[in-house]
């Protein structure tokens, strides 16, 4: 037998899945390897799963009786080993190809140790396969290169082959969680005469996106963790060869710049003075310091702590995070407003009777919150309360002269620091500590269609660690608003959300439709538009692309719609409205010769204001459709990237091809074709549009937001 691989895991049968795939696909002959699958006490039930695999790949599942962790997993795996050579894996990360028969070419060719690159994503395989260029530099000669001061490939077991005779009696230490392969590796490295680099053998280090559900063992926030860095890395120290000395040291210096200048909150959780004074004895013991690589304050600091004066190394890491912040507080007016924030005004008393309200970041007067206050407004009841809207437009129209903060300004600092409700229909911002005796009032905005959260496998958004911050922000919601019984299953799931907390009264924002005086307000919002008299409408709103953005937050978007086609078809009877999603940071041009026939609507504040002028709605992917239906109006679906959208960037809770209540469209050509057969498509799909109706649109019937003041506003009194 010539390798065994070992691979620990307890948790995350898609991330094994990947693993096992990915070195199927070595191309390694099954009699010449092994797989070692040991089992850290996992709820999967083994059989099953690895009957996927069982005659393709020699896998060994092992479960780990008494013992538990990553290094006793490690070790139940080298009593087992038979292979000339081993070589361990992590089961969430997985190989590139070709991967092990590189390294195994080194071995046969006389290497002791043979490592590669290593790569990390946030994605699974398949995502990050369909990316993956090797760069320039894994092209080309092999060159052993210099390891750097971080290198993973110091401190970690991952990504070496080696002899398994240089390993014998080498154990994992079991009574460290998270360091336990330093002293393993170095006790190798002390044998290894001759070591090999590849650069085209790729491993790739996954991160995990649900550090809530599935943390990765650096994710984990725990206490003991500095000190128990400090006991691996004197086990290390115990065994290392004087060429490797340098990077020994380098490796504790490291970590104590990286955790201790983090200021008081280094991997989340405070240093006691213990384990300070441990670090500090441990450097005052070096003969000399690696000081070349560390900037004049980091040297202090280093040097501080190597003259055994805990004090002076607190004051000069104080100093370091100091300047830090410093820098930020006399740069920038935003440092100021925090300090104020932090210090003056969520000092001062919570009040009762202040409202706040924000819709989609304060970009827009619409959704949900709009309908909220303006029942409020007048419903007199509600005569106590005092309204502040955080809006970014000056212009923007809001009746009853509520108090208008602009986000992000002192103004608006001062208003979330105290007012008890906040209306939103996006998640609050990250920082926002709530305060005792706050109410958070989520009212979400819209049914959902695409994946959500933890719903999601992959994310592919511009904030990787969306699942972690969504959980922390869920966290303080007091309601959150569904739309529907299905709406009400999927918050549980995609947020972790408790049922109880969940108000399913139909959504506030679909009142208008409902309006008993809609014909009046479809006059006037047509003359506002200055829609030709006569002209049906069309609405094109289609939502946003989780991969192509230029920041949080800021998406791109390019329009997929041939406007001249539909023009050249449709100019005498129809104008057609373009709204991109509020995410959407690209403005729209509509060429001088349209403009007749195209309206950009995409500033236009409230799309319910839009949905009730349209007669024809075509979307894509956002959930305009769940709401539009309240109309009854014919619903097109134009998914011209529909296979992956739906299999790489989100997934769907419905079946789109059989669920909607209007027919799937790939080109603009086949939306003109199905503008032209309106008719027959209403027929074709009234079946479907009425079970549509009756499963997503049951409790909208105008009264809303009359239902969710009561509950929240009124003692919780639901008449
Ligand atoms: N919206 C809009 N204009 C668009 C698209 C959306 O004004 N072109 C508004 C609609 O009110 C819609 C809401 O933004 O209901 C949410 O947009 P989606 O396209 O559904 O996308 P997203 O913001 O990702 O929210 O549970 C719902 C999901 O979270 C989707």
């Amino acid at each position: 037998m010539k390798l065994s691989i070992i691979i620990p895991y307890q948790k995350g049968e898609h991330y094994l899945l990947d693993c096992l795939n990915s070195v199927r696909v070595q191309g390694l002959n099954p009699s010449e390897f092994e797989i070692l699958l040991i089992g850290d006490h996992t709820e999967t039930d083994m059989e099953h799963f690895l009957g996927q695999f069982q005659t393709e790949l020699p896998v060994l599942y092992l479960p780990l009786q008494e013992t538990t962790g990553v290094a006793a997993a490690r070790n139940f795996g080298l009593l087992y080993a038979k292979g000339e050579y081993l070589y361990f894996l992590d089961s969430d990360d997985y190989l590139v190809e070709g991967c092990l028969c590189a390294l195994l070419e080194k071995m046969d060719a006389g290497a002791d140790l043979a490592s590669g690159k290593i790569e990390k994503t946030w994605y699974g395989r398949n995502s990050f396969l369909k990316e993956y260029k090797p760069s320039s530099e894994e092209i080309g000669e092999d060159t052993i290169p210099k390891l750097s001061r971080t290198d993973i490939v110091l401190a970690s077991v991952l990504h070496h082959m080696m002899r398994r005779e240089h390993t014998e009696g080498l154990r994992f230490e079991e009574d460290l969680l998270y360091y336990s392969d330093f002293p393993f590796i170095t006790a190798v490295l002390t044998k290894v005469m001759e070591s090999a680099f590849c650069k085209e053998a790729v491993y790739v280090k996954r991160s995990h996106n649900d550090s809530i559900r599935l943390p990765s063992l650096t994710q984990i926030k725990d206490e003991k963790k500095p000190e128990e860095f400090l006991k691996s890395w004197e086990k290390a120290g115990l065994l290392v060869v004087k060429e490797r000395k340098e990077a020994w040291k380098e490796h504790l210096c490291d970590y104590l710049i990286r955790q201790f200048c983090k200021g008081k909150h280094p991997e989340g959780y405070q240093w006691k003075q213990e384990t300070v004074k441990s670090f500090a004895k441990a450097l005052s013991g070096l003969e000399t310091l690696p000081l070349s690589s560390y900037n004049k304050a980091e040297k202090n600091l280093l040097l501080a702590f190597y003259q055994g004066n805990v004090k002076k190394a607190e004051r000069r890491a104080k100093r370091i995070v100091f300047k830090r912040k410093k820098r930020g507080l006399f740069g920038s007016k935003m440092q100021w407003i925090w300090a104020i924030y932090k210090h003056i005004f969520r000092q001062c008393t919570v009040k009762e009777n202040w409202v706040l309200f924000e819709s989609f970041l304060g970009k827009n007067y619409a959704d949900s919150c709009k309908y909220i206050y303006e029942y409020m407004l007048n419903d007199p009841s509600s005569y106590r309360y005092r309204y502040i809207w955080i809006i970014q437009d000056k212009l923007q129209k809001i009746p009853g002269n509520p108090i208008r903060v602009k986000p992000l300004s002192l103004r608006y600092f001062y208003y979330v620091a105290r007012s008890k409700y906040w209306v939103n229909n996006m998640r609050q911002p990250l920082w926002f500590e709530k305060r005792p005796g706050m109410v958070l009032l989520e009212t979400w905005h819209g049914t959902p269609l695409k994946k959500l959260v933890f719903d999601m496998e992959e994310v592919h958004s511009a904030s990787p660690e969306y699942k972690m911050h969504v959980y922390k922000q869920s966290r303080m919601w007091d309601y959150l608003v569904s739309d529907n019984c299905f709406s009400t299953e999927v918050f549980q799931s995609a947020f972790l959300f408790p049922k109880e907390k969940i108000l399913e009264y139909g959504y506030p924002r679909n009142d208008i439709l409902y309006a008993p005086d809609k014909e009046e307000r479809i006059r006037s919002i047509r003359n506002e538009l200055a829609i030709p008299t006569g002209k049906k409408i069309i609405l094109y709103a289609p939502t946003w692309r989780d991969d192509e953005y230029y920041a949080p937050g800021k998406y791109k978007f390019r329009l997929p719609l041939d406007l001249s086609l539909l023009r050249s078809h449709f100019e005498q009877e129809y104008v057609i409205l373009l709204r991109t999603h509020y995410f959407i940071a690209d403005n729209l041009e509509v060429k001088e010769e349209e403009k007749s026939f195209v309206f950009d609507v995409s500033r236009y504040s409230d799309i319910g204001e839009l949905y009730l002028i349209s007669d024809l709605c075509i979307t894509d992917y956002s959930s305009v459709f769940f709401d539009y239906a309240n109309l009854n109006r014919p619903i097109l679906f134009y998914v011209y990237d529909f296979e992956k959208y739906r299999d790489v960037l989100r997934g769907f809770y419905i079946d789109m091809e059989t669920e909607l209540p209007g027919p799937l469209l790939y080109t603009t050509g086949e939306v003109v074709k199905a503008i032209s057969q309106l008719k027959e498509i209403e027929q074709d799909y009234a079946e479907r549009y009425v079970a549509f109706r009756e499963r997503f649109c049951n409790q909208d019937d105008g009264h809303a937001a009359e239902r969710i003041v009561k509950k929240v506003f009124h003692q919780g009194r639901l008449e």
